[in-house]
């Protein structure tokens, strides 16, 4: 085999980017510690590719952690964003593009009757639990353990994706407790009174959610209803109708994160696929197609509370701004029914690849897969909670995504995510997906 891709200049520019950026990067999860090598700096993409500063092409699963679902600079995306920033990049004044994408949002989101824009999926759902304050009159709030839901204060405790294998990964989860530990702040600097408005509850557990609400009177349930990011860990049969239920019984909201189900598993995200409508819905990645965009959307009378129209203050700079909108609704224009046709073919292709690689090479290997989402979990059996999959073997996942990487695939740095493939992924990347696969696994598994 070759030598594989030399990482010289990633190298010299990582050893510069940590002298002026945090770990390197603007991103934790970017810093690639959970595989245990250093970040490799890209410089173009295009399609289901990128090109890193070395020259290096690499099948990208990871694209940017999911807006790309058109793939690297989607032609349509490209003109429609160049249109756009010829026109001006930002107004800080109403425009016809953000009328146009709220349009399309409540079109495809049963949940949606009106849309707020924000910049970031972090800002979405900051936004969304403020409103469920304010509209409940309560403050606590329940989240799930391995969920992730940005990095506001409130919503950091026992978090997934680069919080579980960054900050006090190692702290006492809720897994296997009855009563679960009001607010483990999951960062130093979260206040220990956010915190303690938080509960966390092991994902799938019943009993664990009927305890909490038994206890307290909650303003919000928050989940995604297909996390990704503690891998993906589909919901129980009939988990998500529970939790439908048991908030409307009990007066909290039930906000869906679909920050990254959102347009990818169907057109109208989870909740159109499992027919179980939340109070409110948290959107990004997809709806800005690649640039700032993020959105939060419910019924008008829960909405309307939003200012300016009524009191729940909550604003942005560049919310909504013309580029963003602009990259948003090229996407959704390209997400037909043949797209998502597409994105359960490839997904599913790449599933049964990957499992039939680990039993050839007698590593276990879980693949849990949907529409545009996959993660192998490199763990005996199902995983169900973020504890089991906190079980896996990480060394292994580790190992297994660095020699991918020197066979030319870039796979997502962490067992806590999910890969995402994307309209511009094809059969032939499935095949040297898997064939690499089974490469590297027979490598990893010696
Ligand atoms: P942002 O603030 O990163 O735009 O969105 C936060 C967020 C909210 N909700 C869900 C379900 C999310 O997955 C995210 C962010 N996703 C991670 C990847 N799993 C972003 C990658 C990163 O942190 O660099």
């Amino acid at each position: 085999m070759s030598a594989g891709p030399s990482w010289a200049r990633s190298q010299e520019l990582y050893a510069r980017a940590v002298d002026l950026l945090p770990g390197g990067v603007n991103s934790p999860v970017r810093a690639m510690t959970a595989i245990g090598r250093d970040p490799i700096f890209v410089s173009q993409g295009s399609g289901a590719e990128v090109v890193d500063v070395d020259g290096n092409r690499l099948l990208d699963w990871m694209c940017s952690w999911g807006p790309l679902i058109a793939g690297h600079a989607h032609p349509a995306v490209v003109e429609a964003v160049t249109a756009a920033a010829a026109l001006g990049t930002s107004f800080g004044a109403p425009t016809m593009a953000e009328v146009e994408l709220a349009a399309e949002v409540v079109d495809r989101v049963p949940g949606a009757e009106m849309v707020r824009m924000v910049s970031s999926g972090t800002e979405a759902a900051m936004s969304a639990i403020r409103l469920a304050r304010a509209a409940s009159g309560r403050e606590k709030l329940l989240k799930f353990a391995g969920a992730y839901h940005g990095h506001s204060d409130g919503l950091l405790a026992e978090a997934g994706s680069g919080v579980a294998t960054a900050v006090g990964a190692g702290s006492p989860g809720s897994e296997g407790r009855t009563v679960p530990p009001a607010g483990v702040p999951a960062s130093p600097g979260v206040p220990s009174v956010q915190a303690a408005a938080t509960l966390v509850v092991p994902w799938n557990d019943r009993e664990a959610v009927e305890a909490v609400l038994a206890e307290h009177e909650l303003a919000a349930i928050i989940a995604e209803p297909y996390p990704a990011n503690m891998g993906l860990v589909a919901p129980a049969e009939g988990f998500l109708a529970f939790l439908r239920e048991h908030a409307e019984r009990s007066g909290a909201l039930l906000v869906f994160d679909e920050v990254i189900s959102g347009f990818r598993v169907a057109r109208g995200g989870a909740q159109e696929r499992e027919g179980v409508t939340p109070d409110l819905t948290v959107l990004g990645k997809v709806i800005g197609g690649g640039l700032p965009a993020a959105a939060y959307a419910g019924p008008v009378e829960l909405m309307q509370l939003v200012a300016p129209a009524g009191d729940v203050y909550q604003a942005g700079t560049l919310s909504g701004n013309p580029l963003a909108t602009a990259a948003g609704l090229a996407t959704l224009e390209l997400l037909d029914s043949a797209a998502y046709d597409r994105l359960e073919s490839i997904s599913r292709a790449l599933a049964d690849g990957l499992r039939e690689a680990g039993r050839e090479a007698g590593v276990p290997l879980h693949v849990s897969f949907t529409t545009g989402l996959l993660t192998p979990f490199f763990h005996e059996g199902p995983v169900r909670s973020y504890g089991e999959a906190r079980a896996c073997d990480l060394d292994l996942h580790a190992a297994f995504c660095r020699a991918m990487l020197t066979r030319g695939v870039y796979l997502p740095p962490s067992q806590f995510e999910a890969w995402f493939p994307s309209l511009a992924h094809t059969e032939e990347h499935v095949e040297r997906t898997v064939a690499a696969a089974r490469d590297a696994l027979a490598e990893v598994a010696r």
